[in-house]
């Protein structure tokens, strides 16, 4: 494998100095981007891109090209886990991700399989294996998976909810068939993100979107167990270089120190969360990434600027910083909107 270029998104999850902040965008590619926008129309289908290595590839690069981004993420989606244990995955247009056979019962979690990763999402594999060669160690490869809880909230109630009333129904009246389907989906992502941590991830990711929704008994309980299954799973050096883990829990500020007591390298910080706050509390323990709110990149420049330094003054001195939004660009900001950000912090984090 190729020499690495730069290596500032690695050594800032592994608390080592760098020359500047490193920074890289949650939904970097996608449909904000209109050369996105345009492959994905000629691909026919969001999942048709995933499933062509080439074309994964080639939307995985276009963020790169247009900006000077210090990480690449595979462009896939979190749904290939429920799609591969047959749920049976679509996207319904303007509405979002729907399941055709959403999990009901006890029964019909005990008849799902844990996918074999280089079989049932080997086109996952692909994706990572073409990017790693295209990318030819210009910057380090990040890949990702969604939490247990995340996932099984989409897998029982059957697409994107506002009340999370099926999968807390199933969590407060069937435990049992719950802990069953994070059990099964500890697992699964576990030997996915070890599946593309060897065929050439080099940091991974574990996005607890819907983790936020719980209480704190039940976040331990539901989510935070599972994804400590996960951090416990996962081979953490790779080519001999570690394999940094993130954990993200959108909403999660309240948990900062048990995330940390995972034993992940890194956690992912919303916008509504204190960056120097959350440093104080645990900022020996990991480094953190994030947090500037998305909608910052619809002001002027000099407002994104000066946002942008707010977060880099809040972290304060010393490494441990990646930049990042607190969760995904939106669809509508203009591109060069982007390239203003990118800019602002890898000048001013020099001094940071
Ligand atoms: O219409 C389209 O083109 C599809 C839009 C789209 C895109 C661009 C979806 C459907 N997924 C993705 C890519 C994606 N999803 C990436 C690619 C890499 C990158 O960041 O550039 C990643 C990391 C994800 C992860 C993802 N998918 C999450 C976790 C992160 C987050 O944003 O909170 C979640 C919750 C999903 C589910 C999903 N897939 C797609 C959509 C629109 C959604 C969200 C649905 C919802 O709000 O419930």
């Amino acid at each position: 494998m190729s020499e690495l270029k730069n290596d500032r998104f690695l050594r800032a999850l592994m608390k080592q100095p760098v020359d500047t902040t490193p920074i890289w965008i949650m939904r970097q590619a996608g449909r904000y981007l209109p050369e996105y926008r345009e492959v994905r129309a000629k691909a026919g289908g969001f999942m048709d891109l995933c499933e062509n290595a080439d074309l994964a590839c080639e939307v995985t690069m276009q963020p790169l090209e247009r900006y000077d981004l210090d990480a690449a993420i595979l462009f896939s989606d979190i749904l290939t886990i429920p799609d591969a244990m047959g749920l049976g995955l679509y996207f319904a247009e303007g509405e979002g991700p729907k399941f055709e056979r959403p999990l009901k019962t006890l029964a019909d979690v005990q008849k799902i399989a844990i996918p074999d990763p280089e079989d049932e999402l080997r086109y996952v594999m692909n994706a990572v294996r073409t990017i790693r060669k295209e990318l030819n160690g210009k910057v380090p490869l990040i890949g990702f998976s969604g939490s247990p809880w995340t996932l099984a909230t989409y897998m029982v109630e059957g697409g994107t909810t506002k009340d999370f009333g099926k999968v807390k129904g199933m969590m407060f009246s069937n435990p049992q068939a719950m802990h069953l389907l994070l059990d099964k989906l500890a697992q699964s992502v576990t030997s996915y993100l070890n599946a593309q941590i060897a065929a050439g991830a080099q940091a991974v990711m574990v996005f607890d979107t819907w983790g936020g929704v719980l209480s704190d008994e039940k976040y331990e309980e539901f989510s935070l167990r599972y994804m400590q299954q996960i951090v416990s799973g996962l081979t953490r050096e790779a080519d001999g270089r570690k394999v940094p883990v993130t954990l993200f829990t959108k909403g999660g500020g309240r948990w900062l120190e048990k995330m940390a007591a995972t034993g992940c390298d890194a956690l992912g910080l919303d916008w509504t969360q204190d960056i120097s706050q959350a440093r104080q509390r645990v900022g020996d323990a990991v480094a953190l990434q994030g947090n500037m709110d998305p909608s910052v990149l619809y002001a002027e420049p000099e407002v994104i600027k000066s946002e942008a330094k707010k977060v880099l003054d809040g972290f304060g001195e010393g490494p441990g910083h990646i930049f990042n939004l607190g969760h995904g660009i939106h669809q509508h900001i203009d591109p060069d909107k982007v390239n203003v950000l990118v800019d602002s912090v890898h000048e001013y984090g020099k001094t940071s």
